[in-house]
């Protein structure tokens, strides 16, 4: 079976990567329909050297097309408004917004770690992409939790400024030749709260009234969903001058002794984990040789100086690919493999 596949968003950041995912894979794709909102509509984008026309995203289209797997990331009051009527069109959605994530009806997934969630689609018709900072994250604990039982994770996160859209990564571009020109200073921010070049920002999305922002409250809540269970959770995100590629610096804890040797061990067997980890050699992950790769990428992998039960290590992935599109495509792969309609 062949299916028509709609991505939603398809000339927004992680829309495009959806659709270089396609050309590179081999999906049982009948047609493929890029759609947005009226004001790209009309628009083409590229897919495997044809130019397709964008199609206005209305209530109907879904119909129109028989779409059968709805790919949206057109931010989330566009999912809220549009997502039913694909799936009261039959569709299975995917959805890469924070709207439907914690809709108990609504499975949370990674198919690295809870597969089996996909059966729960049809509650609402669909499934929810986790947030970026949260897929790498998890795909790098659920092994360790496997082979250790993980009780406590304190993370910081480095995030690239793409994680905000194309307009945000403009924005720093923009602010870099401004300080070329000696006009730093001068230099608009609308997108972040903050000049971002040649500065970090300790602040994603707003802060909520427990001091923590939107976007750390998300990693908690996301991580009890998807790995079902309660593991205690402390979240820093932080934006950082970097174009692609969120950076995490993890430390866990475990409910008894282990030693970092046999957490790579375990890490090395992990799907679509790569470790990378030399030190001594200057191996070890970075943002910048991330980009479009579809790996996690997991090094300084190391014991904590003072308990035998705590490790650390740091955690690179394409946020665009790993932390979005890449997720999104492979729940579409697993629905597909599960049985499509019929899972
Ligand atoms: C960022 N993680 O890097 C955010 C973007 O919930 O899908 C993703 C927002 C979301 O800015």
């Amino acid at each position: 079976k062949q299916y028509n596949v709609a991505v939603v968003g398809a000339s927004g950041a992680v829309g495009e990567e959806i659709l270089r995912i396609f050309e590179e894979i081999d999906f049982p794709l009948a047609k493929l329909v890029p759609m947005a909102s009226s004001r790209s509509a009309g628009n083409t984008v590229e897919f495997r050297g044809n130019e397709l026309v964008i199609k206005e995203l209305t209530e109907t289209v879904f119909d129109e097309e028989e779409i059968e797997i709805a790919l949206f990331s057109a931010g989330g009051s566009v999912s809220a408004k549009f997502a039913p009527f694909a799936a009261a069109a039959g569709a299975v959605v995917i959805d890469n917004t924070s709207h439907y994530r914690m809709d108990e009806e609504v499975p949370l997934v990674v198919p690295e770690v809870n597969p089996e969630d996909i059966r729960e689609w049809k509650k609402k018709g669909i499934i929810a992409n986790p947030n970026c900072s949260t897929i790498q994250m998890v795909q790098a604990l659920k092994p360790l939790d496997d082979a250790f039982d993980l009780l406590r994770v304190d993370v910081s996160t480095y995030q690239a400024t793409s994680g905000a859209g194309k307009a945000a990564m403009e924005e720093l571009v923009q602010q870099m030749q401004d300080f070329f020109a000696f006009r730093l200073d001068e230099s608009e921010h609308n997108k972040f709260p903050h000049q971002i070049a040649l500065n970090l920002i300790p602040q994603i999305d707003v802060f909520t009234d427990n001091g923590y922002t939107k976007e750390e409250i998300k990693m908690v809540n996301e991580t009890k969903k998807i790995m079902h269970k309660a593991v205690e959770l402390s979240a820093t995100c932080v934006r950082v001058p970097v174009l692609r590629g969120h950076s995490e610096a993890i430390t866990m804890t475990f409910d008894g002794a282990l030693s970092a040797a046999e957490a790579r061990e375990v890490l090395s067997k992990a799907p679509n984990i790569v470790i990378q980890d030399e030190p001594q050699e200057g191996v070890y992950p970075m943002p910048a040789a991330c980009i479009d790769r579809n790996e996690t990428f997991v090094g300084r992998i190391r014991s904590d100086l003072y308990r035998d039960n705590m490790l650390h290590m740091w955690v690179v992935a394409d946020n665009l690919r790993v932390g979005a599109a890449t997720n999104a495509v492979r729940i579409a792969q697993k629905w597909v493999e599960m049985g499509g309609a019929d899972v």
